[in-house]
Order: structure tokens, then sequence, then C-alpha cells
């Protein structure tokens, strides 16, 4: 058995998708999430343009090989767009093996270590009455985690906050951003920041939040690489009173050391990642147990043999998962999320956004949520199936993230 055909299937409901699908000789198909937000173009061309003609003929069943093959042989290796590209060859080759063997893919990672997938939710709101609303739509849900965002005074636009979004309702708060007609952007959004502003205000929200809701929920944050690391330590520290399931990404991702310093001053837990995609980001950060959750996505790390890889390593360390699961990874990444979460035992939170009914409608998914829990499903494999006739219907429509600045114009991170 062998595959016979690679193809690259380019979409956009709602916001831009890149799958592959791989075909073997008898017939079998696997799907791989290649998404890689505002750059979608480039992983569709890496693998169209130099990996799929080298993948006709090989032994699908060769996982491992395949996964070195594509990482070890490339000589230039690493960075997202060859790791997204790795990565969706991985799920789709996995895919296969478990619809070849006619079981859910978690099955072959050494099946389930828990019945479900417990997961966080995204509340925001630009002021408390709006953000406290939102958080009590997800209470209702039966959601035991939520993130919690929140506009800051004098910021037109903050991260992570929706300007549109009722309570309890699917949202999409940043796709990436198209030009105000719905057609391709032809650059990004420009954001303003003040950390200042944001280190008063945030710990002001946290304590309105854990007076209404008590002490049971747990409650998260996203810094989204803001802060220089004393920032950081002095949020931390800030935040203690509240009891955080975690802070995440508080520096800038490059620097492992940063989070040292905030280590350093605050017993608040950390979780880092969702820009990484590789084990070696992670190589201090785990062995000098700097961080308390890994939190890439199966997508952005060069699929499942090596998402798996890096939480066995993780798990060495008692640091747990908490996988990427914004809406810009597809239902095949976030299927290969679960079965990943459901079968290792330092699973620790799985992060949860709906995707819009017309994703799901190309994308037909079996997994289900049930009182602020995930299933993979039983399905066959990943257990999602594309509808290419629907997927035509949407074609890729460029769009960015946006970039950031400060008050004096210089550019800071987004
Ligand atoms: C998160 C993330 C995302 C990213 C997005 C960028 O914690 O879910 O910060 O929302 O901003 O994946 O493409
Ligand atoms: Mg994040």
């Amino acid at each position: 058995m062998s595959i016979s055909k690679a193809e690259i299937i380019i979409t956009s409901p709602g916001r831009n998708f890149v799958t592959l699908k791989i075909t073997t000789d008898d017939g079998f198909v696997g799907w791989g999430d290649a998404t890689l937000n505002g750059r979608e173009l480039s992983v569709a061309s890496y693998l169209s343009d130099h990996l799929a003609s080298t993948l006709i003929g090989r032994d699908e069943n060769r996982i491992e090989d395949t996964w070195q093959y594509l990482y070890r042989g490339a000589y230039w290796r690493r960075g997202p767009v060859t790791m997204c590209a790795i990565a969706a060859v991985d799920m789709a080759l996995w895919d296969i093996k478990a619809k070849r063997a006619g079981v859910p893919l978690y099955q072959l990672l050494g099946g389930a270590s828990r019945n479900a997938l417990r997961v966080y939710a995204h509340a925001s709101g630009n002021d408390y009455a709006t953000l406290s609303a939102a958080m009590r739509g997800y209470v209702d849900q039966g959601y035991t985690a939520i993130r919690v965002q929140t506009g800051v005074p004098g910021l037109d636009t903050v991260y992570g906050v929706s300007a549109t979004a009722k309570p309890g309702e699917k949202y999409d708060y940043e796709p990436a951003h198209r030009a105000a007609d719905g057609t391709a952007a032809t650059r990004p959004e420009e954001e303003d920041w003040d950390t200042h502003s944001y280190l008063r205000h945030v710990p002001q929200i946290f304590a309105q939040v854990r007076e209404e809701f008590g002490p049971g929920l747990s409650l998260l944050h996203d810094a989204h690489h803001r802060l220089s690391p004393i920032e950081a330590a002095r949020l931390a520290k800030s935040l203690e009173p509240y009891d955080l399931f975690w802070l995440e990404d508080s520096t800038p991702a490059e620097d492992q050391e940063a989070v040292r310093l905030i280590r350093q001053h605050s017993t608040t837990p950390l979780a880092t990642g969702e820009v990484f995609n590789s084990v070696y980001d992670y190589q201090t950060l785990i062995t000098d147990r700097l961080i308390d959750y890994v939190r890439s996505s199966t997508t952005h790390t060069g699929g499942i043999t090596a998402m798996k890889k890096i939480l066995d390593f993780a798990d060495i360390y008692g640091i747990r998962s908490g996988l990427h699961g914004p809406t810009d990874v597809s239902p095949v990444g976030m299927a290969a999320n679960m079965h990943l979460g459901l079968a290792i035992h330092n699973f620790g939170i799985q992060e949860y956004m709906p995707h819009s009914d017309a994703t799901l409608e190309v994308f037909k998914t079996s997994y289900t949520f049930d009182s602020g829990f995930l299933h993979p499903g039983e399905a066959p494999g990943l257990g999602v199936e594309l509808d290419e006739q629907l997927a035509a219907e949407h074609p890729y429509t460029a769009a960015y993230l946006p970039v950031n600045r400060l008050q004096d114009g210089s550019l800071h991170d987004w």
C-alpha cells in the first residue's frame, strides 16, 4: 500500500484553511491541517511545490520514517512554514492508519486515559458588564474554565476582545483581517497598545471576576507576548490573589530565558508555546521547569508524531498539555489535538473556540461537546471529512493578523 495522490485544498468558509488530502492506491483518504494564519499560501506552496511529489509511492504506514524524511531530510529545517507542512502530512498518515484499522485515532495512541477533555472558553468585553455577561453565558453552558480578556481604557482595540459577540454566541474575535467589504486585504490593520494602562487595569478586572464568580471557576489570561520580562513578572505577581489556572505568553516567544525572571517572582502558573514549532523551542522551558503548560497545536509543531514527543518530554517534568485551539486551527487540526489529549496521561486542558457554522459545513466533524468537555468521537481515523465541493465555493481571500503600535508610533509585538 502506498500513497498515490497528495492534493492541497485551500478554502475560506469564514476564514482561510489549508488542508492536505492524501489518497492511497487502494482508496483510503487521510486529511491534514496545514493552516498558518495570515501566511496560508506559503505552506500550500511548500506542500504542492516541494513535498507532494516526494510522497507519491511512499509506504503510507511508515509515519515516523516519513516524518524524519521530511524534517531531517530537508537540511533547512524547522520554522512555522516547514513544520505546518510536515504536520499536515503526519496527520493525514495517522488518519489513514486509523481508518485502515477501523478505530478512532486515539486507540492507536494508547487508548483513552480519560473520559473526555476539559476545555476552556474565551470570554471578553470592552467593559466589565459585557465581560461578565459573556462569562455567565459560558458558565450556563457548563464550562468550568474561562479565558478572561478585557478592553483597556484609552486603547481602541485590544487583542482578544470581541467588538460584537453576544454572550454564549460563537464568534471569531480575531479572524485575520480583510478589507471592510470582505474582499482581500492588502496589508494588516493597525492596533494600538500601552503596557502601563494594561498592567494597571487587568488585576482590577480579575478582582471583580473573582468577587462575582467565586473561587471555583478556573480563570485564564493571555498576555499575547506583549510584556518585557520584568513587566510580565509584575503582572504574574499582581494576579496571584486571583488564583489563575494560567497566565499565557507574557513575553516574546523567542527568549526562553525571559520566563525565568517571571518564575523567580511569582507562583502564577505559566503557559506558553503557541508560536513554537519544535521541541527545541521548549528545551530550556521544560528542563528548567519554567512553565506549567505546553501551548502548541499539532498543526504548527510538526503533527501528532512531534507533539506526542514534546508532551512525553514535558511529562517527565510534571508539565501538562494546554494545546492551542483557536479557530485558525482547522477542525482537522482540532481533532488531532483531541485524539492526542484523550490518550496522553499529562493532559491539562484544551482550548476551545467553536468554529463558525460555515466552517463546520465544509468540515464534517464527529467530535462532541457536552457541559465543558469535548470528545473526538468514535469515527475511524481523525473523524473529520472535508466536503470538497462545498470547499470550492469558498475561495481563498487574503487576510492578515493585525500589527500593533505604541502611542509614539513605534511597532510593538501583537
Ligand atoms: C490563543 C491565541 C490565538 C492567536 C491566533 C493567531 O491563545 O488562542 O493567542 O488566538 O492569536 O492563533 O493566529
Ligand atoms: Mg494565545
